[in-house]
């Protein structure tokens, strides 16, 4: 199996989902220019990681790559199997993708949504506040748990990287103690260290 990523983009949950199920994979690194070349779009035309390749089969999207590997490791208990469980892990999966995910991307690619410095920045303050309001909620559903779905699942590593880059865009959440709670919990996970100094994010 091979995982394309970029190191603390957003295939750092594909990449600790691998360390928790124990999946041997070949990590490929590559840069932002490499991503919309010709050979790379071959494997994803949206020119972005993550990517899996397992044998011949590729896979892009988040959140599919997240629950297809959970689902080749249903020990893992990673993606629960009783209905309203299951349902529960993707509507926090929906959660960091959809939502967080998406505004975080109006913060990190503010060039591609509007032309003036005005709008830029007027862009990237509404889209931090959008997103301090996401943190709440997140924060919130974290009162008296350990793990966003309430049991260790796939939406730990998504929200766990959503919450690095909330530390490196600056978004307003230190007061938020059930998300540094959890953050501290998964950094304190051996999985969680080996795959960020696979990354070269240790310490960062
Ligand atoms: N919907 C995709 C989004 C993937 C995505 O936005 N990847 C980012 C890194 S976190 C990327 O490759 N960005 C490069 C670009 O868009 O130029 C997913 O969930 O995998």
């Amino acid at each position: 199996m091979k995982l394309f990523y970029l190191p603390g983009a957003c295939p750092l949950a594909t990449h600790i989902v691998l360390k928790w199920t124990g999946q041997p994979c070949e990590l490929i690194v590559v840069s932002r220019k490499e991503i919309k070349e010709p050979e790379f779009l071959a494997l994803n035309p949206l020119g972005a990681v993550p990517v899996l390749k397992d044998g011949d089969f590729v896979l892009t999207q988040s959140s599919a790559i997240l629950e297809y590997l959970a689902e080749a490791h249903p020990d893992s208990g990673l993606l629960p199997t009783e209905p309203r469980e299951r349902a529960n892990v993707r509507r926090w999966l929906a959660f960091c993708n959809a939502d967080v995910h998406r505004t975080f991307a109006l913060v990190f690619g503010t060039a591609r949504y509007v032309d003036s410095d005005q709008a830029r920045q007027e862009l990237v303050d509404n889209a931090k506040a959008m997103l301090v309001n996401l943190f709440r909620v997140a924060d919130e559903a974290l009162q008296g748990k350990d793990w966003i779905a309430g049991q260790r699942s796939i939406a730990d590593p998504y929200l766990y990287t959503l919450l690095r880059w909330a530390s490196a865009k600056e978004v307003e959440i230190g007061t938020m103690q059930n998300l540094k709670a959890f953050r501290q919990r998964m950094e304190d996970d051996q999985g969680v260290q080996a795959a960020l100094e696979e990354e070269g994010l240790s310490g960062a």
